[in-house]
């Protein structure tokens, strides 16, 4: 910010210097006529002025409306695989020709989007804002020349550390050794991306759960970053292992992490890799699914979420604070901050190529992916409605139970494209939608822009807090508790510090979030 400052006062001051030249010059010619005097004297010297008022203005938005910026860690295999991808679509999305709005409005879209994620390095390649973390090189390797070999952004020389032997899918290990011996070179490298933005959102931290680099060492990260940076946000994208035929501790990681991170992070916006998978399949007509479709797809996701969106409905300024703004709105209370993304339209350029759509079909379907918690268009179940409005808690409850009806604390709709003034939101204002305690005015929000995002003329994009997560967790927390109550593999941890109580304390602190989500 500094030199664009600079550089908006060094322009002023060459302006000023012309204008009082010009000043001087309009008096030693005063015996010309008042003609001359007001035409070719007067007229430059207002034009400078003006000029001048302009492009102080100009730089007082610079620096009121330019995003502010978000540092993304990726952590293991998992954590860079995706990260790479959400680079990739946001700078695409970015670089989008046409994108269905004005070249200045174009513009605008592409200079938030590099503020928010990218830096520019002298050669003009944009500089991705993320630090590279694996105890393996493998995969960071792999990422930094997927990058490279794009051409048109890349991650920074220096912003990687990588070590020779991974954690085992071993949280403790993570957590306990990798953590604490690399704690100065990590959070050196994170300083350093710091450093480079002007005005810190927060950090994007990415990872998985069921490994034991991602899991435990990115568990320790957020917990120093919350020490180091407490007022920046941390949002953590954690990724939930398939149900069955993974990792065999991997209900151990994930409790640990899951557990750990409620204590240290702001939002844990989470993705199941079997419902992603499901979307690769039915949506995406992928017959060989590989870990790089399912990063597309969630990488598609999660920019449309973070790419800008106006402040507000006619503004022409671009939101400034991404992680605050999405904080704000989606979590209320410390003890709900579980969040989800569903998107609608999703579907391979084949068939996007052959499809309409219409913002009300749209937002009806989302709405009810929403109530019967569904994560992908096909296979919604519309026999889920909402209980009555009015109902007591406890009514409403067993009600819920019932029907499967999924009530949210928050919703936010992200809406992008064509005629989005026209799309109309009301059906999410249903108080049935949500707790009892929370009024619709402030558990629901849009947000709209007419830029479109990548090739869908329209799309909509659903961050939700809701019940959604409950029977995942309360089945990752059963399986645990299992394997707990029979000792199985407890000496993995046990022998890198982390002990019995630490698990206890993991499982009351879930059930304490199960109980609350349920009560909603
Ligand atoms: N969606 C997705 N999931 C992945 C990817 N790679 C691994 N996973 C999931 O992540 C979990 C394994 O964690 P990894 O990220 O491989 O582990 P790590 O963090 O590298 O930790 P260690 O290898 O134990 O040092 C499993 O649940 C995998 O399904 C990926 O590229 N995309
Ligand atoms: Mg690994």
């Amino acid at each position: 910010m500094g030199s664009s400052w600079g550089g908006v006062e060094r322009q002023n001051l060459a302006l000023l210097f012309i204008s009082s030249v010009a000043l001087r010059k309009s008096l030693t010619f005063h015996s010309l006529g008042f003609l001359i005097y007001k035409r070719k004297i007067m007229i430059p010297i207002l034009q400078s002025c003006l000029m001048i008022v302009a492009r102080f203005f100009k730089g007082v938005c610079f620096v009121l409306f330019l995003s502010m910026s978000i540092v993304t860690v990726q952590l293991g295999q998992c954590g860079n695989q995706i990260g790479f991808e959400v680079f990739d679509v946001l700078f695409n999305d970015s670089h989008c020709p046409g994108g269905l709005c004005s070249k200045r409005e174009n513009e605008a879209y592409q200079a938030s989007c590099k503020e928010r994620f990218f830096s520019e390095e002298e050669n003009g390649v944009p500089v991705a804002r993320a630090v590279l973390v694996d105890m393996e090189p493998k995969v960071i390797n792999q990422t930094l020349s997927k990058a490279a070999r794009s051409g048109w952004w890349k991650y920074g020389q220096h912003s990687c550390f990588c070590q020779k032997q991974g954690s085992g899918n071993n949280w403790a290990y993570g957590y306990s050794v990798h953590g604490p011996r690399h704690k100065e070179s990590i959070m050196n490298l994170i300083q350093k991306e710091v450093e480079k933005c002007d005005s810190l959102s927060g950090f994007f931290i990415i990872m998985s759960m069921a490994g034991g680099t991602g899991s435990g060492l990115g568990t320790f990260v957020t917990q120093n970053l919350q020490d180091q940076y407490s007022s920046a946000l941390k949002m953590n994208q954690i990724i939930w292992p398939y149900g069955t035929g993974e990792v065999i501790v991997q209900n151990y990681n994930s409790i640990l992490t899951l557990s750990h991170l409620y204590r240290s992070s702001d939002a844990l916006l989470v993705h199941e890799n079997d419902a992603v998978h499901k979307i690769c399949a039915k949506l995406m007509n992928i017959k060989q699914i590989s870990f790089c479709d399912i990063n597309q797809v969630l990488a598609h996701q999660l920019g449309s979420v973070f790419q800008p969106t106006y402040s507000r409905e006619g503004s022409f300024h671009y939101r400034r604070n991404p992680l605050g703004d999405l904080m704000e709105n989606l979590v209320p209370h410390p003890e709900f901050k579980m969040l989800g993304v569903r998107n609608i339209p999703q579907m391979s350029e084949n068939s996007l190529a052959y499809s309409t759509f219409t913002w009300a079909g749209l937002l009806k379907h989302l709405r009810q992916m929403l109530v019967s918690n569904a994560k992908m268009e096909e296979g919604i179940d519309w026999q889920v409605r909402p209980p009555l409005s009015g109902l007591p808690p406890l009514g409403k409850m067993s009600v819920n139970k019932e029907t499967h009806f999924n009530t949210s604390i928050a919703n936010l709709v992200i809406l992008r494209g064509k005629d989005v003034h026209s799309a109309d939101v009301g059906a999410f204002k249903d108080p049935a939608l949500y707790t009892s305690w929370l009024e619709p005015l402030h558990a629901f929000n849009v947000w709209k822009t007419q830029r479109a995002f990548r090739k869908y003329e329209k799309s909509a994009a659903l961050v939700s807090n809701s019940q959604s997560l409950v029977k995942p967790l309360d089945m990752i927390v059963g399986k645990a508790w299992n394997m707990f109550a029979s000792r199985a593999y407890l000496h993995q941890y046990t022998k890198f510090g982390i002990e019995e109580e630490d698990f206890l304390d993991s499982f009351t602190l879930l059930e304490q979030v199960i109980a609350s989500y349920c009560n909603l």
